[in-house]
């Protein structure tokens, strides 16, 4: 049984909304059964590090909260963004459209096309001006004069100018959005820009390559529910997303910490599930919860170093689609927790009773993922925040 399941099945709080008036409003707005629509509601709060008091206030705004008009533009990316935000299933997207955002523009999602959805953008952001948010998909090039991205005949920093001027909020989803991405790799031949160094002024960022869809969806529904945006860190993320470093959470810690590294792909190492470190995975240098929030409402594993691909980092300026993938990562902030076995153990000599254990327990984590989140993100960290160059 899931953390989140767990707490559904034994919290009185939970138990008496589950029987409400609201929940039954709230799991018919979303068209979902009570027990879907509570667990759905518990993961958002899980996700945001919020404590478990905060569930109502969740609920209350997933089921009474006007939905705000949302304008999603597409500049240079591969649409991974869109089509990680169509795999996220609690709720499925129709019902996220539908109840949690008023998706006013978007180009792939739109039946119409040409001249047609180019006229429903601009009526949407007059009639919802100052309102709306602005969800930026893509990187802006800059070049001669922003020429390589044009829709409708005008360029993307033309277009993003525009919409970012009238928005209540501006929401930069994607690395390429958030700090130039995949487009910007060297020698950036476009001039591919962050939307914040574009517009000139602050957005949240919600890097990733795709990014989680429901590291998107805590944000909004934060600000549904709170009527604020969530913390942010110095480069514009969400800290409960992006508080931690991944290493920090990886289930293959352990095997870092007592020193039984994979050092090929398909090698022993490999074969027994030890740390991608050597085989350049970026988890020490990479902020983000990947290895707690996992993709795809698949289960455990489902997230990169999980089926045993080193993390690239790409959620991270500076080392995503810029160090080379097989490069060393640099160990920031890295203190191997007591519990841990000592580094310095031979290579292949096999798991100590400790460190079996610790990796046990981590196993076990990763599949409830709701008690690491709970426990783990959105935690104001100083050490690593300094470290960023943030305020502590
Ligand atoms: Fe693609 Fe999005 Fe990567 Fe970029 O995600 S998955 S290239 S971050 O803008 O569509
Ligand atoms: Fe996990 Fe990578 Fe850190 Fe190894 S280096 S523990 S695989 S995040
Ligand atoms: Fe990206 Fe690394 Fe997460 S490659 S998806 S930041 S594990």
């Amino acid at each position: 049984m899931s953390a989140i399941d767990f707490w559904l099945k034994t919290s009185r709080v939970a138990k008496k909304l589950e029987t409400s008036d609201e929940l039954g409003a709230a799991s018919r707005r979303f068209g979902l059964p009570r027990r879907d629509f509570m667990q759905f509601a518990a993961t958002l709060v899980a996700s945001m590090g919020l404590p478990t008091s905060a569930f109502g206030a969740v609920v209350n705004a997933l089921t009474y909260a006007k939905r705000p008009s949302v304008i999603w533009m597409q500049f240079q990316e591969c649409t991974g963004c869109t089509e990680s935000l169509l795999r996220a299933e609690h709720p499925t997207l129709d019902k996220l459209i539908l109840q949690l955002i008023s998706l006013d523009y978007h180009e792939t999602l739109a039946a119409a096309a040409g001249h047609q959805v180019e006229a429903a953008r601009r009526a949407a952001m007059e009639a919802n001006k100052g309102k709306y948010i602005l969800v930026v998909e893509g990187a802006i090039p800059v070049k001669e004069n922003g020429i390589y991205c044009k829709i409708g005949g005008r360029t993307a920093i033309d277009l993003v100018k525009e919409a970012a001027a009238d928005a209540a909020a501006v929401i930069s989803i994607g690395s390429c959005a958030s700090w130039g991405g995949m487009p910007s790799t060297s020698p950036n031949p476009t001039g591919a820009s962050s939307v914040a160094t574009v517009i000139g002024k602050p957005v949240v960022s919600i890097p990733g390559c795709p990014p989680n869809p429901y590291n998107f969806l805590s944000t909004v529904v934060h600000f549904l529910t709170f009527g604020a945006l969530p913390e942010l860190d110095a480069k514009g993320r969400p800290k409960f997303a992006y508080g931690r470093l991944i290493h920090e959470n990886c289930e293959r810690r352990a095997h870092f910490d007592a020193g039984r590294f994979a050092t090929q792909f398909g090698d022993e190492g490999h074969r027994q599930g030890w740390c991608l470190y050597k085989l350049g995975c970026k988890g020490p240098e990479t902020y983000a919860n990947c290895p707690s929030i996992l993709f795809n409402d698949c289960g455990a594993g489902a997230w990169p170093v999980g089926t045993g691909h080193p993390c690239i980092g790409c959620t991270e300026e500076g080392v995503g689609f810029t160090k080379p993938i097989h490069s060393l990562a640099q160990l920031k902030t890295v203190s191997p927790p007591t519990q841990f076995a000592r580094p310095g153990e031979e290579q292949g000599q096999g798991a100590t009773a400790v460190t079996a254990g610790a990796a046990a327990v981590l196993g076990g984590l990763a599949i409830g993922a709701g008690v690491k989140l709970a426990n783990n993100l959105g935690k104001r960290d100083d050490a690593d925040e300094k470290a960023r160059g943030g305020k502590p």
